[in-house]
């Protein structure tokens, strides 16, 4: 844990009480911060109760006696659709808003070494951001970084609260995967090296819109003036980014780019250029876990990131050929009578499935949840490499709309497609779970859909 120190004998409120909200606690409580915590469920309130906190209801105005500040979770809106009650309130009172990033970036400036830390300089922090493939980018990064030896941590929006990871010595390097939820409300940002994958339409509820969501993920790059950046540079947004640190940054790399120093892909191959000569070149072809075009991308980004923090060609390849890949992420489950079963959960809007779709052939397609807006009309050109469309959850008859007169079956459940489709496929066809949907409707996480898939298929396999 790392404990936050600086707001010692002050109290704080903390609201929301899952993964961010109750290590951000322990790490106040450690640090000699008096909580007031609260939670808009049952199950979060007696989360925070056994986890040895004080829950209180911060929609009273008895309790906000002398808070110095509201830490509050990502998934809690602070502005948009609408502000949430207790928010407003502190906003109201002018009592400061933050979040477990943070309180982070705040402790990291007051960083001290231990007393058996014998190393100079001061940890390393690298921050991911991007619409899609934070998670296997900070992950390959940590990954490559661990394979050359060096101590990293990786944490954040991947899973584990930044306030769990372990407090770093002088050598350590924490790769955090930041969502726009993050970037938007922390008070302190200090990334050393920050990259941005890609920008596509996502959360837009919360952020009123495409120019909000990139202004939430631009803050990591204004307010946090790393020096040195990985910028993904496909769409207009990373572009503009790119310019905008030209000269403020000291070192830029752009990912997809042609000019100055770049990392980019052709066909399967990533090619490193510095000014127009080759530094370094590696076909992906030898790197099983990065499969697809869109896994090409995030394996430029790690590749520069690395390149950023003094590692060779050499240590940078070894770690892309030995990534496992990540669960959820086109991992693969099993081939069953020559049927491969492809789980990509995580594929939670249409760009992410359009990633999917684009890696396989002969496709049997199992779409569906929570729709996102505009659904999966950016999906219907794909069309020709499916065979034939499982629709589940509360998409599936705004689905089957879209599809018209594209084959399509509406199947209400995950299990149920999974069935459908195995009794349909052929063997080369693959069976690819692709929900360009949230899970909420069925599920209680993406995760918790992806591991649904891999039980039933496992299942079908004995
Ligand atoms: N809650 C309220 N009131 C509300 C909404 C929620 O009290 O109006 C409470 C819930 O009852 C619950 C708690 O808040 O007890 C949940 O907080 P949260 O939704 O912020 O989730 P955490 O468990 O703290 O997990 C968060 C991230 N979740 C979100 O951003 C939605 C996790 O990212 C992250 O791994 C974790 O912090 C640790 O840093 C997940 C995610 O879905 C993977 N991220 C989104 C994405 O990737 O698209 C951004
Ligand atoms: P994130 O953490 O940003 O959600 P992940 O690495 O977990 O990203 O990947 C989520 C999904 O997005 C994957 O299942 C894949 O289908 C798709 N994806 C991964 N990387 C990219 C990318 N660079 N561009 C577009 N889509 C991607």
């Amino acid at each position: 844990m790392i404990v936050v120190r600086t707001y010692e004998g002050q109290r704080v409120g903390v609201l929301g009480m899952g993964r961010s909200g109750l290590a951000a606690a322990g790490a106040l409580q450690a640090g000699g911060a008096e909580l007031v915590c609260w939670d808009d469920s049952p199950e979060g309130r007696t989360a925070g109760t056994d986890a040895g906190f004080s829950v209180r209801d911060l929609t009273r105005e008895r309790e906000w006696e002398g808070i110095a500040a509201l830490i509050v979770s990502p998934g809690i809106p602070h502005l948009y659709p609408a502000p949430h009650p207790v928010i407003e309130r502190a906003m109201m009172a002018g009592i400061p808003v933050d979040n477990d990033i943070g309180l982070f970036f705040r402790e990291m400036a007051a960083w001290e070494p231990g007393l058996d830390d014998v190393g100079d300089g001061d940890p390393s922090i690298v921050c991911v951001t991007g619409s899609n493939g934070k998670s296997t980018t900070s992950a390959l990064i940590h990954h490559i970084l661990n394979g050359a030896g060096r101590d990293a941590q990786l944490g954040g929006n991947i899973g584990v609260g930044v306030l769990d990871l372990d407090y770093p010595t002088s050598q350590d390097t924490i790769v955090l995967e930041l969502s726009s939820y993050q970037t938007d409300l922390a008070r302190n940002l200090a990334p050393d090296i920050a990259v941005f994958l890609n920008l596509s339409d996502d959360h837009l509820d919360r952020h009123a819109g495409r120019g909000g969501y990139f202004a939430a993920k631009s803050r990591l790059f204004e307010a946090g003036a790393p020096d040195r950046v990985v910028i993904g540079v496909e769409e207009p947004e990373g572009r503009y980014l790119a310019n905008r640190l030209e000269g403020a940054a000291e070192k830029i790399i752009r990912v997809g780019g042609r000019d100055g120093w770049t990392v980019s892909m052709k066909k399967s191959f990533l090619t490193e250029r510095q000014n127009g000569k080759q530094t370094g070149s590696f076909d992906l072809r030898n790197a099983p876990a990065l499969r697809g075009a869109h896994n090409g991308q995030n394996a430029c980004a790690a590749w520069a990131a690395c390149r950023l923090m003094g590692l060779g060609p050499k240590q940078i390849e070894a770690g892309l050929v030995s990534f496992a890949g990540l669960p959820h992420r086109l991992e693969w489950i099993a081939e069953i009578d020559g049927v491969t079963y492809v789980n990509d959960s995580k594929a939670t809007n249409a760009d992410a499935a359009e990633k999917a779709l684009l890696s396989y052939d002969n496709i049997h397609w199992i779409a569906g949840g929570r729709p996102k807006e505009g659904g999966i009309a950016p999906l219907l050109p794909l069309m020709d490499r499916v065979k034939n469309t499982y629709l589940i959850g509360e998409a599936q008859q705004s689905f089957a709309a879209q599809l018209g007169d594209i084959a399509h079956i509406l199947c209400d459940t995950l299990e149920n497609a999974i069935a459908k489709a195995a009794a349909a496929a052929q063997p080369g066809d693959t069976i690819l779970l692709a929900p360009a949907c949230a899970s909420f409707d069925q599920f209680a996480s993406f995760e918790a859909r992806g591991e649904a898939f891999r039980e039933v298929v496992t299942a079908m396999n004995v």
